[in-house]
């Protein structure tokens, strides 16, 4: 209970400082566009991880949307829902969350329709033998890996780095083929795609 009161206390302290600093760049005509969005509430999309048999493809699972366009230096909240019910064989590391706030993300049991922000438990990673899916991003200057189990949603937070073109591929050997890594796992707008940030 003591701590609940010292954060709002800590928090509306903050709140004072900010809108003291707000008025006094009023004052001075001054705008910072970057506090303002970094104050902003993060920007919440949603994707699904459904099997290809719903789509005419036995046995492709895919991210829908596998491509996104998302604002630069933008926090954003993204609730992913996994609709496959099996794990596939990732390489070593990867069932660790990274990359997002905190380093961390919520795990929920299950595909609910509504979601509220006690669901679930929040982890950093997951079973190595418990991954359904990664949506994983490899880039030298924005790097982000974020494993999904299998019938299961997750909830997470990361900002997006500057305007670029970011690819993302799925790093769990759901595909077909041998070892797993044809079908899907090679085809963009299925497990592998971009993010666009402007
Ligand atoms: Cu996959």
């Amino acid at each position: 209970m003591s701590h609940k009161l010292y954060a709002v206390s800590t928090s509306r302290r903050q709140l004072l400082q900010f809108s003291g600093t707000g008025i006094a760049m009023a004052v001075l005509g001054i705008t910072i566009p970057r506090m303002a969005d970094a104050a902003a509430a993060p920007l919440e999309i949603s994707q699904k991880i459904i099997i290809g048999k719903k789509v005419g493809k036995d046995d492709w699972p895919q991210y829908v949307p596998a491509n996104l366009s998302l604002p630069a230096k933008r926090l954003i909240q993204v609730t992913v829902r996994c609709y496959d019910d099996g794990p596939a064989d990732i390489p070593t590391g990867y069932n660790i969350v990274r990359g997002t706030v905190d380093g961390t993300m919520r795990v929920i049991k299950g595909t609910p329709d509504s979601i509220s922000a006690q669901d679930g438990t929040v982890v950093k990673q997951i079973g190595f033998k418990d991954t359904s899916h990664t949506f994983t991003v490899n880039g030298e200057s924005f790097f982000m890996n974020v494993p999904v189990p299998p019938l299961s949603t997750v909830v997470y937070q990361f900002m997006t780095p500057a305007a670029g073109s970011y690819p993302w591929q799925c790093m769990a050997a759901c595909g077909t083929g041998e070892g797993g890594w044809a079908g899907a796992m090679a085809t963009d707008g299925w497990m592998q795609g971009t993010i666009t940030v402007t």
